[in-house]
């Protein structure tokens, strides 16, 4: 069977994280959260913006993404009552294999993908079909903050404060046609800036492909992302466009983004055509339903370390229930999982 020849390829990894990656590190989360602490402001922001996130590094935003900030309706949609990952977490312990298969690959590589000039392909079975520069794909949208918890196939989770638009906004836009059933979308390929795609590890068919059903990329919580903790997103993070299905497991979250196509078949995603017994289309997230190799009842809440491992009961829908449960009535989760 494929997953027993290729093992460093599954998305998993042992329980027990390198503990030097965490104990060393400051606790921000009161002070982000809280938003009081004021470091040393980016420049682009302003005082208020930059407040919310005071330990957090930016380089030079694209202007389009400095003049749509001010403007940003912050919080909206918001997990309260559980801290902030800190932004060092959240950008060095990352899964992006076109970067390569270790968790500080990504940081350390993702460095040479050039996101500026960056287009967008809207394709398929679409009135609006087109080729926009992001800058042009942007102007429609209005950003808004959603801090949701981003829960991994491999047991781990955080919880990120991301700036984006609902996909609903875009689909309003391109207006699908009656044969529109499913969204799918594509990560660049580009093996020069990407050693993950011209490394011997070939188990990945590249480009890495996701979608989702129609009715759930209109659900107000699915979202494109382009920044996180007030500012653009790091390359690491799928800079410049990624998706963000919170009640998901996080491959379907898909990194830098260059085609969005409406198409009237379930498209074969990356994770399923390598291990389709472990990774379904659907992927949300159920405590319930174990992957077959270890279960999803629990998980580890980064940071977290030998001494502090952090460990909580994973919720239902990635505690979203409310807000998704509906799509899915009468389909069996067992099977579709
Ligand atoms: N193109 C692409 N998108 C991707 C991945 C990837 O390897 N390639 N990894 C996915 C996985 S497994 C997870 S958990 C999330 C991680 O997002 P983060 O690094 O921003 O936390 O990105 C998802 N999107
Ligand atoms: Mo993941």
């Amino acid at each position: 069977m494929l997953i027993k020849i290729v093992k460093t390829s599954d998305c998993h990894e042992p329980d027990v994280t390198p503990e030097s990656l965490y104990l060393s590190r400051r606790n921000l989360l009161g002070a982000t959260v809280a938003g009081l602490a004021v470091g040393a402001l980016p420049g682009w922001a302003s005082a208020e913006d930059a407040g919310r996130y005071p330990d957090v590094e930016s380089g030079k935003p694209p202007a389009w993404f400095i003049e749509k900030l001010p403007a940003t309706q912050w919080g909206a949609m918001t997990v309260k009552d559980e801290a902030i990952t800190p932004f060092k977490d959240a950008t060095h312990y990352n899964n992006f294999y076109e970067f390569g298969t270790d968790k500080g690959d990504p940081a350390a590589n993702a460095g040479a993908l050039k996101t500026e000039p960056w287009s967008v392909v809207v394709d398929g079975e679409v009135g609006k079909p087109g080729r926009y520069a992001l800058e042009d794909f942007m102007k429609p949208y209005q950003l808004e903050e959603r801090i949701y918890r981003l829960r991994c196939v491999e047991a781990w989770s955080m919880v990120i404060p991301w700036i984006g638009f609902p996909i609903s906004a875009l689909l309003k836009q391109v207006e699908p046609t009656s044969k529109a059933k499913f969204i799918r979308f594509e990560t660049l390929q580009d093996p020069q800036s990407m050693p993950g795609q011209r490394s011997g590890f070939a188990l990945i068919d590249w480009p890495y492909i996701e979608g989702l059903r129609l009715d759930e990329a209109m659900n107000p919580l699915a979202i494109l992302a382009v920044g996180m903790y007030g500012r653009e997103l790091p390359n690491q993070n799928g800079a410049p466009l990624r998706l963000v299905v919170p009640w998901k497991y996080g491959f379907k979250s898909i990194k830098s983004i260059v085609r969005i196509s409406l198409v009237s078949e379930q498209p074969k995603t990356t994770w399923q055509s390598i291990a389709a017994d472990e990774y379904g289309f659907y992927a949300n997230v159920n405590p319930t339903v174990d992957h077959p190799r270890w279960t999803q009842a629990r998980e580890r809440r980064l940071p977290n370390s030998l001494f502090k491992p952090n460990v909580r009961d994973t919720q239902m829908f990635n505690g979203y229930s409310e807000e998704v449960a509906s799509l899915y009535t009468g389909l069996d989760l067992r099977k579709n999982y």
